[in-house]
């Protein structure tokens, strides 16, 4: 098995927090360039031209942060960072896919449609240029201010994301706000179980991953 990796970006830093977490080991290539792109034998090997991939010995490409972590959480149980249950699974998933819709796709939307080296790459993975489109980046500050409050209700109530065991949604949680920082848009004072929390999980191993 091997993963293909863009050191920088937030995807596949979640997925690395999750192997650091779970303490699996499996060899990782840097599939992006000084340009900041992903590097054409790569794409052309894999059209979807995104990362994290999961390349099996088969050959087999299993692309999407979440199918992967879902794959490696079969293979390797323990720790449980998918749900221990039927019911903490369903609450994961449903927390860890409203920090990726509502923060992960937020800070994306204002990074792709602000940064310079983006210019022409209004999303990730296109066959074809992509413009910005600023009015785009304004929406996504306002999904953040909605993400970050909505984060902080959840934490006033549990020590993690999804609860009281840490989990994928707090590893998807924390890239997302590392991503937002990128634009200058840090967690807002006001967000103090937010902040709380991003305290702890700063300090776990896996923060650095
Ligand atoms: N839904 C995918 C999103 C993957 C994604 O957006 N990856 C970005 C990096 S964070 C990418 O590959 N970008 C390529 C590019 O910008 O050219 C997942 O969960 O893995």
């Amino acid at each position: 098995m091997k993963i293909y990796d863009w050191r920088l970006a937030p995807n596949p830093k979640r997925l690395r927090m999750f192997l650091v977490e779970k303490n699996i080991d499996i060899p990782i290539e840097e599939v992006a360039g000084d340009d900041l792109r992903l590097r054409p034998d790569y794409i052309a090997r894999y059209p979807q031209a995104m990362v994290p991939m999961l390349e099996l010995d088969d050959g087999t490409q299993i692309g999407e942060s979440m199918a992967i972590c879902r794959f490696l959480e079969e293979l390797q149980p323990e720790p449980r960072l998918m749900g221990v249950d039927a019911k903490d699974r369903a609450i994961v998933e449903m927390w860890e896919r409203r920090a990726f819709d509502e923060g992960m796709m937020a800070a994306g939307e204002v990074f792709r449609n602000t940064a310079d080296a983006f210019v022409d790459r209004g999303v990730p993975g296109a066959a074809v240029a992509v413009v910005q489109i600023p009015e785009l980046a304004e929406r996504g500050r306002q999904r953040l201010d909605l993400f970050f409050d909505k984060f902080d209700r959840q934490l006033a109530k549990h020590r993690y994301v999804a609860g009281d065991r840490f989990s994928i949604a707090d590893c998807t949680t924390f890239c997302s706000i590392e991503f937002a920082s990128w634009s200058d848009i840090p967690i807002p004072e006001r967000c103090t179980n937010l902040r709380r929390w991003h305290a702890e999980v700063s300090a776990r191993p896996s923060a650095t991953a």
